[in-house]
């Protein structure tokens, strides 16, 4: 065949043929951890690049056009979130944005693949300084529990005000994080009032399984929202869905929190333009009601 035209690059390739790839330098590490192959790149422009069964999951260079979108929508809009679970996120970014509001008493992060953990603060620059706290037990505000998200919320009581789900794609191994089953314990973990967020994949090329993830969410949670966002190194638009339990209004953030942060990416002042979406995601969703 030989149409390609790029050696020295990381290529994703999606659903249908659609390629997001990086120019890269040279790989630093790949190991294969209980639970997938893992892969580490230097890139050209990026920084270093990690990689999961195939999958970018971040560069370090953008990173924050996932993180920021994931967390400070809900952690913004809940009017005083100080308990918060992270499922997934191995490679601390989640946990580190979370713990930049003062509100937060108590995060939990429940990742099942230590080996991420580590090849993160070995080798990347995202959240160094933190996962070196939670493996020595040392940060004040957090706990990191290597385990099984689903059979952590199935076990436990404790409750919380935020619930954030940083997973893998809703195919394959993260595909239970998806069921109506997971989101009924969720739900059930959250306290009266309290916001459940989780990406939820490409736009374009997950459109199934997001439209699945919705109504499964639909029949759980009292308001389910749907959002995307434009990620560096993901096939963009990414989504997110978020439900809401109790009374809160996902619609309005609180603008006074949000001025200690000086975000990147997400902006609270513009918080209403998160919710355009290509037309005919908003007409299959509306059939979904
Ligand atoms: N977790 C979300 C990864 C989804 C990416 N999917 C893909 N590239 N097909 C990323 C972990 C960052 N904390």
């Amino acid at each position: 065949m030989g149409f390609s035209r790029e050696e020295n690059a990381f290529i994703e390739w999606y659903p249908l043929g659609y390629g997001v790839g990086f120019k890269v330098k040279r790989r630093l590490f790949e190991t294969q951890t209980d639970y997938q192959r893992l892969e580490i790149y230097e890139t050209e422009g990026f920084g270093k690049l990690l990689v999961l069964d195939g999958t970018v999951q971040l560069v370090e260079v953008g990173e924050a056009s996932y993180h920021e979108p994931l967390v400070h929508p809900v952690m913004l809009a809940h009017p005083n979130p100080r308990r918060v679970l992270v499922i997934g996120g191995g490679d601390g970014g989640t946990l580190r944005e979370v713990l930049r509001h003062n509100t937060v008493e108590k995060a939990v992060m429940v990742e099942i693949d230590e080996g991420v953990v580590e090849a993160s603060y070995l080798y990347l620059d995202v959240a160094k300084d933190l996962l070196d706290r939670l493996i020595k037990k040392e940060e004040p505000r957090a706990e990191l529990i290597i385990g099984d998200g689903v059979k952590y919320l199935r076990g436990s009581e404790e409750k919380f005000d935020v619930i954030i789900v940083d997973s893998t794609d809703p195919v394959g191994p993260a595909k239970l994080l998806f069921s109506e089953e997971f989101y009924r314990d969720a739900y059930e973990r959250l306290n009266e009032r309290g916001l459940y967020i989780t990406q939820a994949g490409s736009v374009y090329l997950f459109t199934n399984e997001l439209l699945d993830a919705y109504r499964n969410m639909k029949k759980v949670f009292d308001r389910v929202y749907y959002f995307s966002f434009p990620v560096i190194g993901y096939a963009s638009p990414w989504s997110f869905l978020v439900g809401v339990k109790g009374d809160i209004d996902f619609t309005k953030v609180d603008l006074e929190r949000a001025k200690g942060l000086d975000l990147q990416y997400y902006d609270p002042e513009r918080h209403e333009t998160l919710f355009q979406m290509p037309r005919y995601v908003r007409k299959l969703l509306e059939e979904k009601e």
